[in-house]
């Protein structure tokens, strides 16, 4: 690993596992068998393109039950201490986050791309405008721009294209640290981004309860609370 001097622009991860201390359920069951999102519904019903077509009702309503219960979260130690990180770090910094919530943001991070979509919009897909959306979809609202009735979630859905990917490979592509935090490792593109980034010459790090499924790659894995190793790692780094 470089000395943390020689480091400069730092690409941050973020999964499920950075917002599961807010409350907000991550999406596998992990090895100590932890609840699941997914448990109730089979991932081909709730979150593909196809799911969607076949019963609109189930994908919606379960996303309002989500796009609802986010909205009483709060962000956590981890996000504040990312939010820090973003506000002092001078070097290029983005936190790539595959959550829906709006966390960071709420914990006042700037810097933040949301490559699976976000919970708190719309997408009419007759004219293709995204709008801020707290309320529920199961009844088919008009969407404010085109009064069509066809909203759905900006959600990123299993075979659809993750938002922001030029910008992504661009900022792997002149990184001289990658951090991944929270994330099973079980989703591509963003599993393989520790790849692109070790090819790259950065020095990459990893910090999760337990270790993600592409551990191996990584030059240093820390295993523990995002709540306690985020805070600790962002005063190892700001010092
Ligand atoms: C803690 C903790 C604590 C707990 N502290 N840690 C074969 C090979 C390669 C790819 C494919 C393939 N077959 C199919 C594909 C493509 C497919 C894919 O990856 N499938 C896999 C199942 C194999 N991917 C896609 O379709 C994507 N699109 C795509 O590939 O387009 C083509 C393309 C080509 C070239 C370049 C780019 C693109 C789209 C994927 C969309 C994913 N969407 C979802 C749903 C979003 C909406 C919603 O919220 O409902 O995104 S799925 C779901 O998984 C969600 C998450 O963002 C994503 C990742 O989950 P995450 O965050 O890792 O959560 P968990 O639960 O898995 O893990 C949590 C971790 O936290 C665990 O490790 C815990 O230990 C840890 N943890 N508590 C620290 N307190």
């Amino acid at each position: 690993m470089r000395d943390m001097s020689d480091i400069r622009n730092i690409v941050i991860l973020t999964g499920a596992g950075i917002s599961a201390e807010s409350g907000i359920d991550t999406f596998r069951a992990g090895a100590n068998g932890g609840p699941s999102l997914w448990e109730q519904h089979r991932v081909e019903d709730v979150a593909t393109p196809e799911g969607f077509a076949r019963d609109p009702e189930l994908v919606l309503r379960f996303y309002d039950m989500r796009r609802a219960a986010i909205q009483t979260k709060k962000p956590n130690p981890a996000h504040f201490a990312l939010a820090r990180l973003d506000a002092q770090w001078p070097g290029e910094l983005v936190i790539i986050t595959q959550n829906v919530d709006d966390l960071h943001e709420r914990a006042g991070a700037k810097r933040v791309l949301h490559m699976h979509g976000e919970h708190l919009n719309a997408w009419c897909t007759s004219c293709d405008v995204r709008s801020p959306w707290t309320a529920t979809l199961i009844e088919r609202p008009a969407c404010p721009v085109c009064a069509a009735r066809t909203l759905r979630p900006d959600v990123v859905w299993f075979g659809e294209m993750p938002y922001g990917m030029d910008a992504i490979y661009a900022a792997l592509g002149t990184c001289d640290l990658f951090v991944s935090i929270g994330t099973s490792g079980a989703v591509y593109p963003a599993a393989g981004f520790v790849q692109n980034a070790v090819e790259l010459g950065a020095d990459t790090l990893e910090l999760n309860l337990e270790r993600s499924q592409g551990s191996r790659m990584f030059h240093e894995t820390r295993l523990g609370r995002a709540s306690e190793l985020v805070p600790a790692w962002v005063e190892e780094i700001l010092m």
